[in-house]
């Protein structure tokens, strides 16, 4: 039997109902009844499934397009930014660089300031150096000073005699055996030994051979040697004429014989002649530090 439900499909009695794959049929009382209650086709399914999958896709590509939009944007964006940073920084470096510059000329000039200060400075401190040296030297100073020396010794020389008048071989101003001079005191040996055992001898005395700084002291030495040949502190053994306490021998006068020295060789000794002494004939002379001679100590007066 056919039955033909108004707007629904004519379906023919199924001999095996509720088996259809395309709709039920309802079952009242326990009559199955030939209603057709209408199922969701698979074609339906497809195109509906179809239509889901376009939109979505739709969908899907305008967030894309949309998202690619914003991202284009942004990358202009970053770039636009990208690029005025760029020449912000440009601006910056080339600010720094003339910066830089300026700070260098400003260096520059305040080095040359400064040099100039202490070139300034220093001339001005050789000028006060230069002065006081000069007002030292001037003849009221040294003059004065060199007076009131002269004064002093006098009185010492005086003082001197009147006390050597009691006892004739003292000097009371140095140790026993020793004789005064200015404001040193001298030792005439009266043995003979070579030049540097002379040396010697004198630093045991705490004394050093006689340095002679001047005319007055040369004539004084003279004065008590006599005839006698002695050595004093000074010798060129290592090539250059030296005082033995280290003064300069370029400042002080000399009383070499006309022609001395003369490092002579004709003595057979053994090389020429490199220690000083005061000759008998008058003079300094440079002889054989191996031969004997006396010599004279000197030290500061105590
Ligand atoms: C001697 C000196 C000696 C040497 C010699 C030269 C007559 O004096 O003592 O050192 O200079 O002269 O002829
Ligand atoms: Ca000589």
């Amino acid at each position: 039997m056919s039955v033909l439900y108004k707007d629904e499909q004519l379906i023919q009695e199924d001999p095996t109902p509720n088996k259809s794959p395309m709709g039920i049929y309802s079952t009242y009382q326990g009559v199955t009844m030939n209603r057709w209650i209408p199922q969701p086709s698979s074609g339906l399914i497809c195109s509906l499934s179809a239509l889901c999958t376009g939109l979505l896709l739709i969908a899907i590509i305008l967030i894309i397009t949309i998202t690619r939009q914003g991202v284009d944007q942004t990358e202009q964006n970053m770039e636009v930014k990208l690029r005025n940073l760029s020449l912000g920084v440009d601006t910056q470096v080339k600010k720094l660089s003339q910066d830089v510059s300026r700070m260098t000329e400003k260096l520059t000039n305040t080095e040359t300031f400064i040099k100039d200060m202490r070139a300034a400075s220093l001339i001005t401190k050789i000028s006060g150096m230069e002065a006081s040296v000069n007002r030292i030297l001037s003849d009221d100073v040294t003059g004065s000073i060199s007076n009131d020396i002269q004064r002093i010794l006098g009185a010492v020389a005086r003082l001197t005699e009147e006390i050597r008048k009691g006892n004739s071989s003292a000097d009371p101003l140095c140790e026993f055996g020793w004789r005064h001079f200015g404001l040193s005191c001298y030792y005439f040996s009266q043995r003979g030994r070579s030049w540097e055992s002379a040396k010697k001898d004198c630093e045991t005395k705490k004394a050093h051979l006689v340095v002679i700084n001047g005319e007055e002291e040369n004539t004084f030495l003279y004065d008590f040697t006599q005839s006698r040949t002695t050595w004093i502190g000074l010798t060129d053994v290592d090539g250059s004429w030296k005082w033995l306490d280290g003064t300069s021998y370029d400042v002080t006068p000399k009383f070499w014989q006309s022609d001395q020295p003369d490092n002579w060789y004709g003595h057979g000794l053994g090389g020429g002649e490199d220690c000083a002494q005061l000759k008998n004939s008058n003079g300094w002379n440079d002889d054989h530090c191996s031969r004997i001679f006396s010599y004279i100590c000197e030290k500061k007066m105590p």
